[in-house]
């Protein structure tokens, strides 16, 4: 057994005095996000009621994860915390790490070699330090969670920002930095703004092509890259019970791409039913002893404007299959509009990679529906045109559902199966391309589609849709096609149409794994040693960041002053450089190179002040720092989208940027730079973005007064001699403003450490 049962015992036995006091303060019904929330403040029972958006409030959540690629940087903080074991279950999961070439065993043996150091280093820091360890090929984080610890009512921080699938369960799983689940584990408080709330009612039933991935695919159009930003996503409704529990994990995961901190689902007969089909029959039992602390309050969801700070209504039974993109989540097609944006636009209508599964799309229901137009395919004789191959999420949906038969089905229509890892969905995908420059298109059944994130390729065209709509697709080999009116010509000329897609929620012989590849941390660590070579390329042991030198910050050169999306795959991009993620200095040649120069729409090509010349944008901000000189980085609106991945943060700080001033961030990322003891500000007034030139050297003043919620100044001082002075915002409460202080939040922790 992986979960822990009594500690969900103590979170349960703490539901009832906390939600009647939390009730007290409120002093109106409350959703179920609140319930959870004020169950797990950090200090016990509700003293007062919280301002959404506005309050900071500290939070103890009952778990943590981790996945291989951020928790190298995560443990590497935690090492220097002092502490014996962990303060709460934490699990390390390796899945980022493992590149798709040829097939699930080559490929996962080639990763068990290729970083055997960094894999090592995993699997003795867990087994030292208390934390179950989730082998290489085990599957991805989310659907391992989902399967084995997600519990309704229960709340978890993971690092990494699809963390929010475990919401599928009913639980409020956010995504944070690994400086984030350091403190966890080391026994602080979890700081949290708190949140606010949109209410997603759901009526009807899906039915014929539409799944669960169709809601979120709608939402995201609804809600946009940034709308979610601050917010917990709450789903309710017949429809929410109508739809199964991994289908619930589905939206739920997905629903980082909208920018909401996460999003959740009511307990009921679904999720129960998952839970005992995974071996926590358990669970179900002590949630349904607290069953009604487990879902919003009636009221709520009679009126929902009432209690939410916003409301979407789908009707299930209405609701179209959609493909979103291309280069963003959130920009949504309904299938029967695809086919003439697609024209419109000038997308290359050819497809040619179709590819399903990831930690949000790999269960059960998705293969064996996916598996029932594979199916049609074969007995139809129709060839598949494009490429097309399979991430299962976990080990035992693997095993499974090649029991079941639905993997040899995928293979006789031409499919590959891959390893259960990330490997495509980020950049970890040795894609066979015969000409790199032409335009192309691939569509996945992924969360993500930022330019470059799959193959490396600028000139993908990347989509997403339902893993059934991706194979339908796959098929046809053309963006055009759509499966619900159109025909097609199988290999003896006649004209074939694919039924609508079949599946099974849960199978019906049962989950079966042989090895799911966990392995139990030592029941004494100390004798545990963690070996970190000092000459390795891959781990590089942490050195403290300087703390603040007491005074405004003046004379920073403009590092560059970004155009347009700037994700965190921009900032540090993931494919061929996840392989420095233990090592600080390496990983930051990749710093920005995505990112485009406002003056010179080019990427990674940037004036380095000091010469007047060209240069990529690392070995710029390399050139000031070895002069001793600070910089600055100017970006756009949701600087910082995606990743939870704080190296983001840590490389800026660790190349002598001292501030991101941007239109907005998203979530994470602000926090993440404020652990690291950056400064990452807003401009007050979003047209002082165009006063910015790109031989400013800009000072920071109002520093020795830095307070909550007072603006700082930006002062330009332009090459022609004139300056311009204007207000920048903060989000800085005292505490984050003391982590800029020491330098970093971590040096905080030390030098408690230190006595
Ligand atoms: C992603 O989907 O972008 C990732 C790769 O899983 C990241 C984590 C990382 O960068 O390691 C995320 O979602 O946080
Ligand atoms: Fe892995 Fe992709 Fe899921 Fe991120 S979104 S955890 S890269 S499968």
């Amino acid at each position: 057994m992986a979960f822990d049962l009594d500690m969900i015992k103590k979170v349960y036995d703490n539901y009832g005095p906390r939600i009647a006091a939390a009730r007290k303060v409120v002093g109106k019904p409350l959703t179920l996000t609140e319930k959870i929330l004020y169950s797990h403040l950090w200090d016990g029972n509700a003293t007062e009621a919280h301002e959404r958006g506005v309050t900071y409030v500290d939070f103890a959540p009952d778990r943590v994860a981790m996945q291989d690629a951020t928790a190298q940087m995560a443990l590497l903080q935690f090492m220097q915390a002092g502490r014996p074991t962990v303060a709460v279950p934490s699990t390390v999961h390796c899945d980022h790490l493992i590149q798709a070439k040829i097939g699930a065993i080559e490929d996962l043996a080639t990763a068990n070699t290729q970083n055997k150091e960094v894999f090592d280093f995993l699997a003795s820091v867990s087994d030292k330090y208390g934390i179950g360890f989730w082998k290489p090929g085990a599957g991805i984080i989310h659907q391992v969670v989902l399967e084995n610890y997600a519990f309704p009512g229960g709340m978890m921080i993971g690092t990494d920002s699809h963390t929010p699938n475990a919401g599928g369960l009913g639980m409020i799983a956010i995504g944070v930095g690994g400086a984030d689940a350091c403190d966890v584990m080391a026994g602080l408080a979890w700081e949290l703004k708190f949140p606010k709330l949109i209410g997603v009612k759901l009526t009807g039933k899906l039915s014929g092509w539409t799944s669960a991935k169709d809601v979120i695919l709608k939402v995201a159009g609804i809600l946009t890259v940034k709308g979610g930003t601050g917010a917990i996503v709450e789903y309710f409704g017949e429809g929410a019970r109508s739809l199964s529990a991994t289908g619930k994990g589905t939206i739920c995961n997905m629903g980082a791409e909208i920018g909401a901190t996460t999003s959740v689902f009511g307990y009921d007969e679904k999720i129960a039913t998952y839970l005992k089909g995974t071996e926590r029959e358990e669970i179900a039992k002590l949630a349904d002893q607290v069953k009604e602390h487990l879902t919003g309050d009636e009221e709520v969801y009679s009126n929902p404007d009432k209690y939410f700070d916003q409301v979407i209504e789908i009707d299930l039974s209405t609701l179209e299959p959609h493909v979103n993109g291309p280069f963003t989540p959130d920009m949504a097609w309904p299938i029967s509009k695809f086919a003439a944006a697609v024209k419109e636009n000038g997308w290359p209508q050819t497809l040619e990679v179709g590819l399903i599964g990831s930690c949000t799309n790999s269960s059960y229901e998705d293969i064996s529906r996916a598996a029932s137009v594979a199916e049609q395919a074969v007995n139809k004789k129709l060839v598949a045109k494009a490429e097309f191959t399979i991430t299962p999420g976990s080990e035992l949906v693997r095993y499974t559902v090649e029991r079941d038969g639905y993997l040899d089905t995928f293979e006789k229509m031409g499919g590959v199966v891959l390893a259960n890892a990330c490997g495509p969905c980020i950049g970890q995908w040795a894609r066979h391309s015969d000409d790199p420059t032409r335009k192309n298109s691939i569509l996945t059944s992924f969360n993500r589609n930022f330019k470059s994130r799959n193959d490396g390729n600028p000139n993908t065209h990347a989509f997403v849709a339902s893993p059934e709509i991706v194979t339908a697709m796959t098929i046809a080999g053309d963006l055009s096609f759509n499966p619900l009116t159109d025909t097609l010509i199988n290999s003896d000329g006649v004209q074939v149409r694919l039924e609508e897609p079949q599946g099974l929620e849960m199978p019906i012989k049962g989950y079966e794994v042989e090895d799911a590849g966990f392995q139990a941390p030592a029941k004494d660590g100390t004798k545990v040693n963690v070996i970190v070579d000092p000459n390795s390329s891959r781990l590089q042991l942490l050195d403290p960041f300087k703390a603040w030198e007491g005074t405004d910050i003046k004379g920073l050169k403009l590092l560059i002053k970004a155009k347009g999306k700037c994700t965190t795959d921009h900032i540090s991009m993931a494919g061929p450089w996840l392989k420095f993620r233990g090592h600080l200095d390496n990983i930051s040649n990749n710093m920005l190179i995505g990112a485009t120069n406002f003056f010179n729409d080019k990427a990674d090509t940037v004036k380095n002040q000091l010469n007047g010349e060209y240069g990529a944008v690392p070995a710029t901000a390399r050139a000031y720092k070895a002069q001793g000189i600070g910089s600055i980085v100017v970006g756009d609106e949701n600087y910082g989208e995606g990743s939870s991945r704080e190296h983001a943060a840590m490389e800026p700080r660790h190349l002598g940027v001292r501030a991101i001033l941007v239109k907005s961030f998203a979530r994470i990322h602000e926090t993440n730079l404020k652990k690291q003891g950056m400064l990452g500000l807003t401009f007050a007034d979003n047209n002082d973005y165009d006063k910015i030139r790109e031989d400013d050297t800009i000072d920071i003043t109002g520093l020795n007064d830095f307070t909550p919620g007072k603006p700082l100044s930006i002062v330009l001082h332009h090459i022609d001699g004139t300056s311009d002075t204007f207000n920048v915002n903060h989000t800085y409460n005292q505490q984050q403003i003391e982590w800029f202080k020491a330098g970093g939040a971590l040096n905080i922790i030390r030098m408690n450490q230190n006595g």
